[in-house]
Order: C-alpha cells, then sequence, then structure tokens
C-alpha cells in the first residue's frame, strides 16, 4: 500500500512559487502517491472556472481525510494553506512545513508555534535542503 502525501501550496494568495511547488512534488513522489498535483498546475486558475469553490473544498477534505502525511510549502501565505494544516492537526495528521526564510517573510507563529518535533514538523530551508528534509521525514 502507498503511502498518500497532501501537498498544500498557494494558489488564490499568489501563484509566485508555482515551479518549485512543482519540484517539490515531483521528489514528494518517491515516497508515495501524492493527492494534490494540481497545486503545482500552472492553468489551475483557468480550469477552476469550472469547479465551484464548495466542490473544491469538499473534495480536498475528503483527501486530506485519506493522507498519511501532509507537507505544506508555507513561504507564501496562503488562508487555504493555513486553514488545510489547521484541519490536519485536528485529524492528527503528520505535518511538514516548510518555510524559506531567504524569502525576507516572517513565518506566522500559529505555523512556527505549533512545531512539536514529533507530529507537527516546520524546516526552515532553502530548496537545496529538500532532498535531506523528505528523506528525515519519510524515515519514520
Ligand atoms: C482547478 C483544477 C482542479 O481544481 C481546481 C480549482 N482550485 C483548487 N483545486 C484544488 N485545491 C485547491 C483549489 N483552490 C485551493 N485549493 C487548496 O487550497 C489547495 O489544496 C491548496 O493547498 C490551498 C490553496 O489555497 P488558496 O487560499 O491559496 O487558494
Amino acid at each position: 500500500q502507498m503511502r498518500k502525501i497532501y501537498f498544500c501550496g498557494s494558489i488564490r494568495a499568489g501563484r509566485q512559487d508555482v515551479e518549485l511547488y512543482g519540484r517539490i512534488i515531483e521528489q514528494l513522489q518517491a515516497y508515495g502517491i501524492v493527492l494534490t498535483e494540481h497545486v503545482a498546475n500552472k492553468e489551475i486558475e483557468l480550469s477552476e472556472v469550472n469547479l465551484d469553490d464548495k466542490f473544491i473544498h469538499d473534495r480536498d477534505i475528503e483527501w486530506l481525510e485519506n493522507c498519511d502525511a501532509v507537507v505544506a510549502e508555507v513561504t507564501q501565505p496562503s488562508l487555504g494553506v493555513g486553514y488545510e494544516i489547521g484541519r490536519a492537526v485536528a485529524m492528527k495528521k503528520r505535518l511538514l512545513c516548510l518555510f524559506r526564510p531567504a524569502s525576507g517573510k516572517k513565518l506566522s507563529a500559529m505555523i512556527g508555534g505549533a512545531y512539536d518535533s514529533q507530529s507537527f514538523i516546520v524546516k526552515h530551508y532553502a530548496e537545496l535542503d529538500v532532498p535531506q528534509i523528505l528523506q528525515e521525514f519519510f524515515s519514520y
């Protein structure tokens, strides 16, 4: 049984990191099935026109319920990503939050402060650290 991974990244909150999301998802695919590959789809804003918000929300929550681990790129702040993280914590999922300090942004205390060294992991990282961080996170 393949591990199911739910990847979170900003969509309506801004797409400046979309190519990075794609490169992270590619690496995640070595560890399991990524349920949310569309987060790295550059045309998502166009295809979104046909899907209503209720459908998107309900389908994403169902995927979240079904996943074994959540990986969130949190550098570009997004209400949707923050909401998914909160729901995932309530579902007792294992979480990895990835934040790039080189962006000049400051991570929310509600994410940084949720770190518990076991099920809620927060990594301040640069892209070249991703292989090592994923290997460590998925070595449970
Ligand atoms: C187009 C094609 C397929 O789906 C679409 C429409 N949009 C979304 N589809 C799937 N997940 C979405 C969509 N919009 C937001 N999300 C979820 O919220 C993703 O899982 C992201 O991690 C997160 C982004 O939230 P915002 O607030 O930045 O949009």
